[in-house]
Formats: structure tokens, C-alpha cells, sequence
């Protein structure tokens, strides 16, 4: 499935920044835009605050479940991020709120054999990625986008966002995290996209 072609534009000149630590701002063969694109694989889900359940499990030596309520009483953080997704769009600083990983890595102890994460949302996608690359500064579970409350088809109320991967790694959606020794390529990383997914290397697809 390739929509790149829809949403193609012409990348703006001077854009193209060199980042604080030594990364080009704009990974090769991404084009800006400041529209948000939506892309889903699967119908956009409903959501019941009453039905809602975080899990965390695996390899951690507390795993634990949190009420709709008990989740967004974590403390919160703000973050400005950029966002690229493999099929070529990238929007620079999103402005993101929620709860950082750190705050479920704090409660969840990974165990020294949690090598990897498995981000599930409730419609049964999933998406894999390294534990270090999953507990990273920049990694959140957001509720809110730019000021406002995540629209639904953005994976409102709740997603996972990881800026440093490609888009597919940030589950719409979320509704739990599991921590394992051995890889489990998720949804899109069975169907061709790269298991890892660094917009720099240009880990699009396999
Ligand atoms: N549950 C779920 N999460 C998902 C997807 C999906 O199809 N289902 N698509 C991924 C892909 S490929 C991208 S590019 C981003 C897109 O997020 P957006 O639609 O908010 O731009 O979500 C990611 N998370
Ligand atoms: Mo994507």
C-alpha cells in the first residue's frame, strides 16, 4: 500500500536544518508537509472509556493494569517532535501531551531480559522496536496533538508516539505494552516494512 503520491508536495526550501545533534532535520527522501495525514490500516475503532484497560506485561517484575482514569492520572509531560512517516510525509514539530514511557518503565521494572517492546493498540495492530530505542527522552503516550485532544483517526484518545522511527512504530490506538527477550515483528513489519525502521538509514522497507 503505497499513498505516498496523494499527499506529495514540494519540500520548502531552508527547511532542511542541520539538528543540535548533528542530524539532518529532514531525513533523505521525505518531503514536508503541515498537514496531518491520516494513515490506518484498519477501520477507526470506538472508544469506551468504561471498557478501557492499559496492561503492561512480559518481561517486567511488576506487571500491572490501569483504568481509562488511572492512566490519564499519570503525571503529564509536553514535548515538540517531528513525525516521518515511511511513505515519505514528515511534519515538523508536533506538540505532543501525555505521559512519557518512563513513568510505566518506573512502575513496570523491566527485567535485564526485556531486549524488545510490543506496542498493542485494541484493534489488534501491533508494532515491535528495540527496548533502548522504546526508552528514549522523547518517547510518550499522548492525548493531546498541538493543544487539542487527539482526534479519533489519529489514534485518539490514546496513542503511542516514537519520533525517532518511522510512523508505523507509533500505535494508534494503544491499549498495552509487553516486554520481551525475543523480537515479535508487528503488523507491518510481517508485510515489508523494516523491522527497525530509522528514517536516516532509510529503513523503509525489506
Ligand atoms: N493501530 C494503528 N496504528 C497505526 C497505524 C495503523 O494502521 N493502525 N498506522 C501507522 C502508520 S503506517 C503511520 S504513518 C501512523 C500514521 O499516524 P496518523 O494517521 O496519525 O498520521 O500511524 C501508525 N500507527
Ligand atoms: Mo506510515
Amino acid at each position: 500500500m503505497d499513498l505516498s503520491r496523494l499527499f506529495r508536495s514540494r519540500p520548502q526550501e531552508g527547511e532542511a536544518e542541520v539538528r543540535p545533534d548533528g542530524r539532518v532535520r529532514l531525513p533523505p527522501g521525505q518531503y514536508l508537509t503541515k498537514k496531518w495525514p491520516v494513515l490506518t490500516y484498519e477501520s477507526t475503532p470506538r472508544f469506551d472509556p468504561e471498557k478501557y484497560q492499559f496492561r503492561v506485561w512480559g518481561e517486567v517484575e511488576n506487571p500491572f493494569e490501569l483504568t481509562w482514569d488511572e492512566l490519564q492520572a499519570l503525571p503529564r509531560t509536553t514535548l515538540t517532535t517531528d513525525f516521518h512517516c515511511v511513505t515519505t510525509w514528515s511534519r515538523y514539530d508536533n506538540t505532543w501531551e501525555g505521559v512519557h514511557v518512563r513513568e510505566i518503565i518506573q512502575r513496570a521494572r523491566p527485567t535485564d531480559k526485556a531486549n524488545f517492546v510490543v506496542a498493542h493498540s485494541w484493534t489488534g495492530y501491533t508494532t515491535n522496536m528495540p527496548y533502548a530505542d522504546f526508552n528514549d527522552d522523547d518517547v510518550m503516550i499522548v492525548f493531546k496533538h498541538d493543544g487539542e485532544p487527539l482526534t479519533a483517526e489519529h489514534g485518539g484518545p490514546v496513542r503511542l508516539i516514537v519520533p525517532k522511527l518511522y510512523a508505523y512504530k507509533s500505535a494508534k490506538w494503544l491499549s498495552g505494552l509487553e516486554f520481551l527477550e525475543q523480537d515479535h515483528p508487528g503488523f507491518w513489519e510481517v508485510r515489508g516494512y523494516h523491522n527497525h525502521a530509522d528514517p536516516w538509514q532509510e529503513e523503509r522497507y525489506w
